[in-house]
């Protein structure tokens, strides 16, 4: 039975973190809301009053009765199943501590541009959009950015990947953040690969791997837009 990927369409958004990895693996899933009815399919189990276990937003897993919610939780779940978590049990816990560290990142990301209120508008919260975009670029990108890098450079396995020494679902997302953040601040991000080589090489070697360039290259790879996690607002990039 294929695995159920539940998100939203039209949009890469954290769903693509999954997508990654189901992709990387050749596994056989099924991108429910493009198909057809799957959006309906997906909002009668997000509100349903009957089902037991249900999630509280997207992206979830359907993998039989069983549903997995949040992306790191959906990744831990896969990886091992998928040969994308590391062999060593102690080590899958390490990835999941950068997973999670991704998904506070990947939160900050859609503050940038909806720092008020999800509910609102991009438009009736720009300027404060601003202010944070600004601080974000300054503080937040060299933290994170920072922190990926020196995982990478003290793996006692090699810098090639983040946590023991094949490639694992952290590897894909750091690849997904990587592309993220170029087309959202191309101004800002200009000179990444200069100042973190190493995550640099990282996303070029996930960049090559048959599977996913094969994926990328396909229509299932939607293009970043303004309705997703990395949206490009020229406004809150840095000046030129
Ligand atoms: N921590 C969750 C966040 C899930 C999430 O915020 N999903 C968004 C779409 S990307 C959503 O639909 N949220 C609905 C809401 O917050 O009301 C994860 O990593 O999966």
């Amino acid at each position: 039975m294929p695995y159920e990927l539940y998100y939203w369409d039209g949009l890469q958004g954290r769903g693509e973190f999954v997508r990654l990895v189901l992709e990387e693996a050749g596994a056989d899933y099924v991108d429910i809301a493009r198909g057809s009815n799957g959006m309906a399919a997906m909002m009668k189990l997000l509100k349903s009053k009957t089902e037991p276990n249900i999630p509280f937003a997207p992206p979830f897993l359907k993998d039989g009765e069983l549903i997995v919610s949040h992306v790191a939780n959906i990744l831990f779940y896969l990886g091992p199943k998928l040969g994308l978590a590391p062999k060593d049990e102690a080590l899958r816990f390490v990835a999941n501590g950068l997973q999670l560290t991704i998904t506070d990142f990947v939160a900050e990301v859609h503050d940038t541009h909806h720092p008020l209120a999800t509910e609102l508008y991009y438009e009736d919260q720009k300027e404060a959009a601003k202010q944070r975009s600004q601080a974000f670029i300054e503080h937040r990108i060299p933290k994170f950015m920072g922190y990926f890098e020196r995982v990478l450079e003290q793996n006692p396995h090699g810098s090639k990947y983040a946590v023991g020494g094949d490639l694992t679902y952290v590897d894909l997302s750091l690849f997904q953040v990587f592309e993220g953040l170029r087309y959202a601040f191309p101004r800002a991000t200009r000179t990444l690969g200069e100042h973190y080589p190493a995550l640099a090489a990282l996303h070029d070697r996930v960049e090559a791997r048959p599977n996913i360039r094969k994926y990328l290259a396909s229509g299932r790879r939607l293009d970043f837009n303004e309705s997703g996690i990395f949206r490009h607002y020229p406004e809150l990039d840095q000046d030129a």
